[in-house]
Order: structure tokens, then C-alpha cells, then sequence
């Protein structure tokens, strides 16, 4: 295959690094801090001095990074499966092809890298022998696919911390696996910064070896030269294609319309995420619960369908069944808790990446469906309405009859407050806080998916954890 005066310079093993799997982490970031920006805690600093808040509000503006969390959302889960499918078939390909001999570090490697590291750092005259890679190029290649993998596990135990509880718990719990999936992508960014400043020293030649796969060796006679000539510009061409028919394909499916205000294809993905995760779905996995040492302060998030014409005295808890919805059962404050009390601490997870651990007491919804149990075998929703019917929620069976799922009506051992739902809200951990509806009006037993204030809005309808 190789032409007279050129030497095969870069395995497929690392173009396909830089031409699939790059592009698929640029999208993986990208999105990422499309979500990140809705609770960006990180910084560098001590006690009071920050050197680095990640991110000031000048980052945001400069990349123009839509400030929405739930097109961040569904993107993120759309990529997720590329990029964790490519690194798959990638490191097989590695194992099977033998080429993972030019990319894995061997005994050398470690102090090849540090007079590769002197050497560029101009304190060493010169370049220690080398194959096709030296040990620092292996090490950070090497590194890189390490990284990746761990960016899927740790993006794992944040995206279904309860089903997969085991994992999250081995990454130190729920707030350090989002900070390493966080130090991560910086440490991706730095890596790459490094990364193309090395490859704009190595100059043109090899560039263009990256895209072509050869590299020239002088001298070439002119017939040879022609003939490089044109595969050079036919591989140039293939890639030019390929990043105009990339970038196009994405911003087709983007601009797809929309249902529930996300493109389509990406909500047919959240969807599909839904049957993976209810396939797996383990009633038995359950929050962690924690002391009540580690109770947190109480933060008011979100007060749709809290109006303030809302008179407690009146309220009543109606109770629609599937069979006859207009005949309303009217429930009181007594009928719940004549039901056994529970309590437990646990946290509160909002959408937007805080968390909150919380005291809660209340009654199991699963003792309340036994009480006032559905009077059809085709409830497989429960949907709830604030009195108003300008906040409401829709549960699949399996997750409503979770133990851990309450109708609540204390926080922190005080009865609940009008901001927080008074005088019955949703607690359930197994689902982000858009779902923990506040104020419960009604619940009706339905055959199908009910609607969603927030999957509406461009959110998962599952929101499962
Ligand atoms: N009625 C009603 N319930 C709601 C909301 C709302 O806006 N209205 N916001 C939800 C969201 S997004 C969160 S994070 C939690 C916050 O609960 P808290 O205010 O008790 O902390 O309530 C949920 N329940
Ligand atoms: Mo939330």
C-alpha cells in the first residue's frame, strides 16, 4: 500500500481516535456544560480565595453556550451512547487489531516521558530514542482512553445513582462522582490544549500524515511526488467531507420538530432511556439514607401551582379512579394518617445538579394504594395535580410504589409549609425533584403516560435515578 518514499506514519488505532472518538467527546462536553452551568459550584482556591470559578459568567457569553439545561439534557443522553458504543468497539478493535502494542505504555515509557518532557521543555539537547510513539505520546494516549471509560463510569453512578448505587457509593457517593466527572472533562480540555500544541510544533508533514496515514521521507523523485500529491489531496477531501456531512447531520437532527419543546430524535431517545432504565428498574435499590445529623437547611425551589387564593381549611385530596375520573373520592388529613407513619433522611435531587438531604415524614404512597387501592388492572400511571392545576406530575406504577415513595407532610420534623407544599407533597427519591410535586390536589389512577409540567418544558418524562 505504501508508495515508493513514504513510510505508514499513524495506525488506524489513532485517527480513529482523533476523528470519531474526538468529535464525539467535543459533543459529550459540549452538552455537558450545557448542564453544568444550571449549578456550576466548582472553583479552585482556599477558604475565602477563589483563584477560579468554573465558570464565570464571561465563559458563557463568549462560547454562547445556550443557557438550557434541558436541550443540555437530552443531548448528553443522546451522545452518551455513541461515545460509550465507540469506546467499546474502539478498545476491542485495539485488542484484536495488535495495535494497542503502539499505544500502551511498556517499561520504558515512563522514563522515555520525562526526557521526551525535558527535551520539549528545551532543558535536554536531545530526543531519546523512539518507535512509532514515544513513551509520553503512549502515556497520553493511553491516558486518554483511561479517562474516557472513566468519564462513563462516573457519569453512570450520576446519571442513575440509586439503580446503581454500588458504583456511586465506590466513587465516594453522589457529589464526588459528579466532581470527578467534572475534573475529568478539565482534565480532558488541559489535554487537548497540550495536545495541539505539540502538533502545531511538529509541523505540517505530520498534520497532513494524520489525515493521509503516510508520511513523506526525502527525497521523493517527482513521480512519486504526483502520485502523493494526489492521495494527500483525495484524503483531505474524504475528511473535509466527512466534518461538512458531521456538522450537517447534527444540526439536522437539532433542528427537527420538536415534541415536548426537545427535537425529536432526541426525544425518542430520552424515551428510549426510559424502557433501558425501567428494564433494569430494581424496587429494592433504594437512597441512601443518612443520620439526622446530616440534615441541611430547607431551600424553596420552584412554586407553580402555589398560589396564594389557596385556602388549606377547604382542602381535600380527590381521588379519581381510571373506570369513572368524574366520580372524585374526597380524602382528608385524617384518612393519610390513619395510614403507618414513616420517616427517614434522605436527599432531595433537583434536576438542576444540588442536592438537599432532608428529614422526611409522611406515609409509603404503596400503604395508600393498598387503603384506597386503583379499581382497575390497567393503572399503570398515577398522575397528580396541584388544587389549581398549574403544577402536575406523572408517575409510572412501578416507581409510585417504591418504599421509599411518601405523600409527605413534615420536613425536618416541622409540619410542611405552604412553600414546600402544605399540607401534602410527593417525596420520591427514585426520581429527580421536578417530581416530589408540592400541594397534591389530586391523584388519579390512569391507563396511560399522564402529562408532565416539566416534561412539557423539554425534560425526560421518566426522570429516574
Ligand atoms: N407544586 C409544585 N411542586 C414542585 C415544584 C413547583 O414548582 N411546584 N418544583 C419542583 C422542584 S423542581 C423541586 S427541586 C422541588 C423542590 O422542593 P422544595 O421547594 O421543598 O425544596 O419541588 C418540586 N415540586
Ligand atoms: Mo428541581
Amino acid at each position: 500500500m505504501m508508495l515508493k518514499g513514504t513510510e505508514d506514519k499513524h495506525p488506524l488505532a489513532i485517527r480513529w481516535l482523533h476523528w470519531i472518538s474526538f468529535p464525539l467527546l467535543a459533543l459529550m462536553i459540549w452538552s455537558g456544560l450545557m448542564i453544568y452551568w444550571a449549578n456550576d459550584v466548582y472553583r479552585i482556591g482556599w477558604g475565602g480565595i477563589t483563584l477560579l470559578h468554573f465558570f464565570p459568567d464571561a465563559f458563557y457569553n463568549i462560547l454562547n453556550l445556550p443557557q438550557r439545561l434541558a436541550e443540555g439534557m437530552a443531548l448528553h443522553f443522546f451522545v452518551m451512547w455513541f461515545f460509550a458504543l465507540n469506546g467499546l468497539v474502539y478498545i476491542a478493535f485495539l485488542a484484536i487489531s495488535g495495535e494497542w502494542r503502539h499505544v500502551v505504555p511498556d517499561r520504558r515509557s515512563w522514563r522515555q516521558a520525562i526526557l521526551v518532557t525535558l527535551y520539549d521543555l528545551h532543558l535536554r539537547k536531545d530526543a531519546p530514542p523512539q518507535g512509532k510513539y514515544n513513551g509520553a505520546q503512549r502515556i497520553a494516549y493511553t491516558g486518554v482512553i483511561v479517562m474516557g471509560a472513566a468519564s462513563v463510569l462516573t457519569g453512570l453512578a450520576i446519571y442513575k445513582p440509586i439503580q446503581v448505587n454500588w458504583l456511586t457509593s465506590l466513587l465516594g457517593g453522589y457529589l464526588w462522582a459528579r466532581a470527578e466527572h467534572f475534573w475529568l472533562m478539565i482534565g480532558f480540555v488541559l489535554f487537548f490544549a497540550v495536545h495541539v500544541i505539540q502538533v502545531i510544533k511538529a509541523g505540517w508533514n505530520n498534520f497532513r500524515s494524520m489525515v493521509a496515514g503516510y508520511e513523506l521521507i526525502a527525497p521523493v523523485e517527482s513521480l512519486t511526488r504526483h502520485q502523493s500529491a494526489i492521495r494527500t489531496r483525495r484524503a483531505f477531501f474524504t475528511m473535509g467531507i466527512a466534518a461538512v456531512a458531521g456538522y450537517g447531520g447534527w444540526s439536522w437532527l437539532r433542528s427537527r420538530p420538536e415534541i415536548g419543546e426537545v427535537a425529536w430524535p432526541f426525544r425518542r431517545m430520552l424515551q428510549f432511556n426510559q424502557r433501558v432504565a425501567q428494564l433494569y428498574y430494581a424496587p429494592n435499590h433504594a437512597a441512601p439514607v443518612f443520620p439526622p445529623s446530616r440534615i441541611q437547611g430547607l431551600r424553596v425551589n420552584g412554586d407553580v401551582g402555589l398560589g396564594h387564593d389557596f385556602d388549606p381549611q377547604n382542602w381535600s385530596l380527590n381521588l379519581k379512579q381510571l373506570a369513572n375520573p368524574d366520580q372524585v373520592r374526597r380524602l382528608t388529613m385524617a384518612d393519610i394518617r390513619s395510614l403507618p407513619a414513616v420517616e427517614y433522611t434522605a436527599p432531595l435531587k433537583c434536576i438542576e445538579g444540588w442536592s438537599d438531604v432532608i428529614k422526611w415524614t409522611g406515609v409509603r404512597f404503596s400503604d395508600f394504594t393498598r387503603r384506597f387501592a386503583p379499581e382497575s388492572t390497567q393503572a399503570h400511571y398515577v398522575s397528580l395535580h396541584t388544587p389549581d392545576e398549574q403544577y402536575f406530575v406523572g408517575l409510572d406504577m412501578a416507581s409510585a410504589l417504591h418504599p421509599q415513595t411518601l405523600l409527605c407532610y413534615q420536613m425536618n420534623g416541622e409540619p410542611l409549609t405552604s412553600d414546600h407544599g402544605a399540607p401534602l407533597r410527593l417525596v420520591i427519591p427514585v426520581k429527580y425533584g421536578i417530581k416530589n410535586i408540592k400541594r397534591i390536589g389530586t391523584i388519579a389512577y390512569t391507563a396511560d403516560q399522564p402529562s408532565d409540567y416539566w416534561a412539557e418544558e423539554g425534560y425526560d418524562w421518566y426522570a429516574g435515578l
